[in-house]
């Protein structure tokens, strides 16, 4: 389904990938943090038990080789996974787990993170159990050196992913396996899924199969409640398969939002172009329907060129990234995914294949000091609330001008995009509301040179915190504050200095009003 099963209270409209945090560290930040700022939910690392690689050293992508179903994988054992969805629950924030589905390990012969043996070379996986016959094995017929021709949408479906044993979802054992797996989470009271490499499923197999799952536990979700659904399609431009073949099970990744907004942030073309961002009929952006899709700036993959890759912004251009964190999670479009990264040291140079990448590409998380290899740290909170960069998260969620954007987005609600306004290029500005009464509004200038214009907000008179610049805090602005006329004018100035003003974005909203 396309409901996200938001918890009942108040209003929660974007999510965060914690990606590789630890069971305990999450179930602390839902409590802490992610609760009390109105995240809607976590998306978390696969739960599953994953091959062991130690060529390259336990690379984060390991976790995408499933050896099991078993719950023990890097981020923590079966308890510590209870213990999270619990709590995280009670604290408001739905947990979303990433599925992986369509493959098993490729790892040869070895034995997983909850100790279960496999040989892959043999398709033989005893900790499910999988044998050779609920794998596909036509997969170098309509494959070109053994590689996916994504032309052809049979190949893409039923070949190997990057080598990795293709499971035969439709088959009755494995559905069975895999639909117990999905009842065991829900059971927990997981409330969705993030379904992995859906492109490489066949949309009626994947239907079949979610709709076999069971509704979710009634301990945090009204009776009936069906799963929330949203899977990861990487919809390329010039491929037969397309996202709204994956619509009828649930949302859809939409990896064209990040790209275009990232490449608009950069210049590649006008921001005041975005007014027609999105949905819509008659515009040219080629985008499935935002009711349908779940939006994000970045992912794990396209952050390290991996999955799509593609020009994406990145923590690594925090006034840039911030930027386009502040427009998705003020415009309208999908259900937003705000990712939070580690941070590992970059290495480009020729590969193998003589491709110029980041070697460095497959680096896990940051490491637990004095504890065995492969282990993960935990996330360190600084004073100011952000995370310890020493240790290696960077806790994108936590920046202020992104924590504060995603109440921007539940304050705003369903409120259409109105008041825009644009000089042409890439001084932008609009509301969230009906005309005449919006209760949220940004304005960003992405130029080298000062923004000073006074705009219609459609908000009520008042003084507002930028909640870009501060908070509210004791009933007043750590910030700056804007005062809105009876006109419902305000003056939004906006300096193009970079040493002055690394966010060249005002943010304004009626619960940060004085
Ligand atoms: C996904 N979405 O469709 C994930 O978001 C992505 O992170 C996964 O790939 C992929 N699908 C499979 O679940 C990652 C990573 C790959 C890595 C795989 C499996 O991007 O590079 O492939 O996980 O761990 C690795 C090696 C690759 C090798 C493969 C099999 O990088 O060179 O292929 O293992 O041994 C021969
Ligand atoms: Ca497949």
């Amino acid at each position: 389904q396309y409901d996200p099963n938001i918890a009942h209270g108040r209003p929660r409209s974007a999510y965060v990938h914690l990606f590789e945090w630890k069971w305990t560290d999450i179930a602390l930040e839902c409590e802490r943090f992610l609760g009390p700022k109105g995240f809607a939910a976590v998306q978390v690392s696969p739960p599953n038990e994953h091959a062991v690689i130690t060529n390259p050293l336990y690379p984060w992508w390991q976790r995408y080789q499933p050896v099991s179903y078993k719950l023990v994988s890097r981020s923590g054992n079966e308890t510590e996974f209870i213990d999270m969805v619990t709590r995280c629950n009670n604290a408001g924030v739905r947990i979303y787990v990433d599925a992986i589905i369509n493959h098993m390990s490729a790892a040869g012969m070895g034995v997983g993170s909850a100790g279960s043996s496999f040989n892959s070379n043999e398709k033989d996986f005893p900790g499910v159990p999988y044998g050779p016959r609920d794998f596909t094995d036509d997969w170098e017929c309509t494959c070109k050196d053994g590689k996916i021709d994504y032309s052809v949408p049979a190949c893409v479906r039923n070949c190997r992913l990057s080598g990795l044993p293709d499971l035969a979802i439709y088959k009755f054992h494995t559905r069975v396996m895999l639909r117990n797996y999905f009842n065991k989470l829900v059971q927990i009271g997981v409330a969705g899924f993030r379904v992995d490499a859906a492109k490489h499923m066949w949309p009626i197999h994947l239907n079949q199969l979610l709709a076999s799952v069971n509704n979710l536990n009634t301990q945090w979700f009204p009776q009936n409640s069906r799963p929330f659904i949203y899977s990861e399609v990487i919809n390329q431009p010039n491929e037969p398969i397309t996202a709204s073949e994956y619509t009828d099970s649930g949302r859809v990744t939409e990896f064209g939002y990040g790209k275009a907004l990232s490449h608009a942030v950069l210049k590649g073309q006008a921001l005041a172009n975005l007014r027609t961002f999105g949905d819509g009929t008659g515009d040219n952006w080629k985008m499935i329907n935002g009711a349908v899709a779940v939006s994000f700036v970045d992912n794990h993959d396209n952050q390290r060129g991996h999955g799509g890759g593609g020009n994406i912004l990145t923590f690594r251009q925090p006034r840039e990234y911030k930027i386009a964190n502040a427009f998705m999670l003020a415009h309208k479009y999908g259900f937003p995914q705000v990712m939070s990264s580690y941070n590992w040291q970059q290495n480009y140079g020729f590969d193998s294949e003589g491709v110029w990448k980041d070697l460095n590409d497959f680096i896990g998380p940051p490491h637990a000091a004095g504890s065995p290899p492969g282990t993960t740290a935990s996330v360190v909170i600084t004073a100011d609330g952000s995370c310890d960069r020493r240790v290696g998260w960077i806790c994108e969620h936590r920046w202020r001008q992104i924590t504060n954007m995603v109440e921007f987005r539940n304050v705003a609600g369903s409120g259409d995009q109105v008041h825009w306004w644009d000089n042409g290029i890439n001084k932008i500005a609009f509301g969230r509301g009906a005309v005449g009464a919006t209760t949220a509004f940004i304005a960003i200038n992405n130029e080298d040179n000062r923004m000073n214009e006074w705009l219609v907000t459609g908000l009520p008179a008042g003084i507002y915190c930028d909640v870009i610049s501060g908070n509210l805090v004791n009933g007043d602005c750590t910030g700056r504050r804007i005062q809105v006329f009876q006109d419902t004018k305000a003056l939004f100035d906006i300096s193009n200095i970079y040493s002055d003003n690394n966010d060249p974005i005002i943010a304004i909203h009626v619960n940060a009003k004085l």
